[in-house]
């Protein structure tokens, strides 16, 4: 599970959740409140559609992610929440809604307790193991590093502010930790965003946590319209950038992600990689074969490909250039690969 959207109960996580993953009006009845409800978030890459604009493809493909709706509050127990128990510890990140569109609501109050509750969780899994590890006189990498998270928890301190090696990280992946998940707080603020907010920003930046705002009944409201009463609409509300595109901006640097992208005459596609992916690498995203046979990559940079409109313009500027396995792909590549099968 990638990315999980929770939060206190009522504070608008099933609004947002059908504003990114544009299920709206659809109701989640049919799921149960103790089961996470999955949805695909569809991430709108203007350069794709530029690039497919003079390709003409079959398919155009933008990326997409998994997100799933946690319902209620995470920190509900008893009987029959398990699924959401499970799918909070594997999910990836968290997307955490705070609700800032109601006065009588604290939200610097809410936004603390989910960093405790957070802490709390991992602090009751620690102290099990710690139990386990002294009475079988463990010890090794694995004991040590328990006895710092348990430290380090201890001073209210989430894991994300850790410093862990490589090794350690890997000895302690398994746990599922929630204070050291990456985590996106959402604040959902009211239509007429009078709230001054700088102090829960700076609060949740503090926990190391990305921030960005939201209005989710609104936005929701407007990913119902067409794309282009959209644009107008928030133009005449003086609204940012759509939450989606707020939040998937969010997500990649996170994740330190880039995109590289696909040309040919059946399709253009996006593709969300790790910075720092080395060519060979990157076609093994596409497909095994074209990893293990990897011969060479055709790159074209997208600004080149925009200002000269095309691609056999970029090949008869002399920009397209050929790279072997260790190059490292760099955001708005345009790449085909030659490969062996
Ligand atoms: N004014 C205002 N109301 C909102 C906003 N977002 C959500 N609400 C309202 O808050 C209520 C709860 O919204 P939901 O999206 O169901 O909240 P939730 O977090 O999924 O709730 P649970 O899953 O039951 O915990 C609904 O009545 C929404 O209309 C907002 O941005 N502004
Ligand atoms: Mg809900």
């Amino acid at each position: 599970m990638p990315i999980a959207i929770l939060g206190p109960p009522a504070s608008g996580k099933s609004t947002l959740f059908r504003a990114l993953t544009s299920r709206t009006g659809q109701s989640e009845e049919s799921h149960s409140h103790n089961e996470p409800v999955p949805g695909i978030l569809r991430n709108w890459e203007p350069r794709l559609e530029r690039l497919a604009s003079v390709i003409k493809p079959k398919r155009v493909v933008h990326p997409t992610f998994e997100i799933f709706d946690i319902p209620g509050s995470p920190w509900e127990t008893g009987k029959g929440r398990e699924p959401v128990i499970r799918g909070i510890r594997q999910s990836e990140t968290f997307l955490i809604v705070i609700p800032a569109f109601d006065p009588t609501r604290d939200p610097g109050k809410e936004l603390g307790d989910m960093k405790t509750e957070m802490i709390i969780s991992d602090l009751a899994q620690v102290e099990k193991r710690l139990k386990r590890m002294k009475k079988e006189h463990a010890e090794g990498l694995e004991c040590d590093i328990i006895e710092t998270v348990n430290e380090h928890l201890s001073q209210d301190r989430p894991l994300r502010s850790l410093s862990l090696t490589e090794r350690e990280e890997e000895a302690i992946r398994g746990y599922g930790f929630l204070s050291q998940k990456p985590a996106i707080v959402a604040i959902n603020r009211a239509e007429d965003n009078s709230l001054d907010l700088s102090d829960l920003r700076s609060q949740a930046t503090d926990f190391g946590m990305r921030v960005f705002d939201v209005c989710a009944t609104l936005e929701e409201e407007l990913a119902e319209l067409a794309e282009s009463e959209q644009e107008e609409m928030r133009a005449a509300l003086g609204l940012d950038r759509p939450a989606k595109d707020q939040f998937v901006s969010e997500v990649y640097h996170l994740w330190h992600y880039i995109t590289f992208l696909t040309a040919n005459p059946n399709e253009c596609r996006a593709w969300p990689v790790p910075e720092g992916i080395t060519a060979v690498h990157a076609a093994g995203k596409i497909h095994s074969d074209m990893e293990k046979g990897f011969i060479k990559a055709e790159v074209v940079k997208y600004q080149d490909f925009e200002e000269l409109g095309g691609m056999a313009q970029c090949r008869q500027a002399g920009k397209l250039r050929l790279e072997g396995k260790d190059h490292a792909v760099h955001d708005g590549d345009i790449i085909t690969f030659r490969f062996n099968v």
